[in-house]
């Protein structure tokens, strides 16, 4: 499983044009995210996030907490303050597993055991990841409450493994993101490094953290969860 670091950045036409020139583009498409949650927002209100993007499941979960954050590093660095890290799980299996997890105290009464063992009895365990859906979604209360589409472009670097992703939103939000991924256990402080060279190749100083896609969105959507998600830090 791999770590995602990103910085977000606003992209404009001067860092265009410098990241045309020390980036090679690797492509531009276009894919829908649909977010899921519980009607009272159980997963976001605990960093976790939970979407399908090209049809495929995709989990994104905070690393480990800020406490023990502090506890193993002491404060964090400018660096790391201004980027994000999340682990992200993309098998089935292994995400409803986490999801069990973490809504386990949430005191919403989900029978996704039984309802998998049903469908694996019935029509094994491939075919259910792919028919089951709507029965283990809703056997966890999990309701679609985002859904955008985005038109990416993608650039890779000459420094080892980073790459920048330049997204637009049909909300009408665009940004940018340095990115690298970090086995588990693999060098995060190098990770970090890469991305500062990076931000600062293109001109992005300053100290100020730039929303993502979903942050814009609820702000837009959803103001009193954005504002709920703000006051607790994980936005
Ligand atoms: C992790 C997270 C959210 C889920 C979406 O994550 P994000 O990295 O914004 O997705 P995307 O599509 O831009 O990147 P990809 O996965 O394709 O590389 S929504 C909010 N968060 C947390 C979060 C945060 N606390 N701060 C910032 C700046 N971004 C995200």
């Amino acid at each position: 499983m791999s770590i995602e670091v990103e910085r977000k950045f606003v992209c404009n036409a001067n860092r265009l044009k410098i990241l045309e020139e020390i980036g090679a583009c690797a492509g531009q498409f276009q894919f829908q995210d649909r977010y899921f949650d519980t009607p009272q927002f159980d997963l976001t209100l605990k960093d976790v996030w939970l979407r399908q993007r090209k049809g495929c499941w995709e989990l994104k979960c905070p690393t480990i907490t800020d406490k023990e954050a502090e506890e193993t590093q002491g404060e964090p660095s400018k660096a790391a303050m201004l980027c994000t890290r999340y682990k992200e799980i993309t098998d089935l299996t292994d995400i409803r597993l986490k999801l069990k997890e973490v809504l386990k105290d949430t005191g919403d009464k989900f029978s996704m055991t039984e309802c998998c063992q049903t469908l694996t009895d019935h029509h094994g365990l491939a075919e259910m990841n792919c028919v089951s859906e709507e029965c283990w979604t809703s056997a966890m209360n999990l309701v679609c409450f985002a859904e955008f589409t985005t038109v990416r472009r993608t650039f890779t670097l000459e420094e080892d493994g980073v790459h920048v992703d330049l997204d637009e939103t049909d909300f009408g939000y665009a940004v940018g993101e340095i990115e690298v991924l970090v086995s588990e256990g693999g060098d995060m402080q190098a990770a970090l490094d890469k991305i500062e060279r990076t931000a600062k190749k293109l001109g992005v100083t300053g100290d100020q953290v730039v929303g993502g896609k979903m942050s814009v969105y609820l702000q837009r959507n959803y103001p009193a969860h954005y504002a709920r998600l703000l006051s607790q830090h994980i936005l």
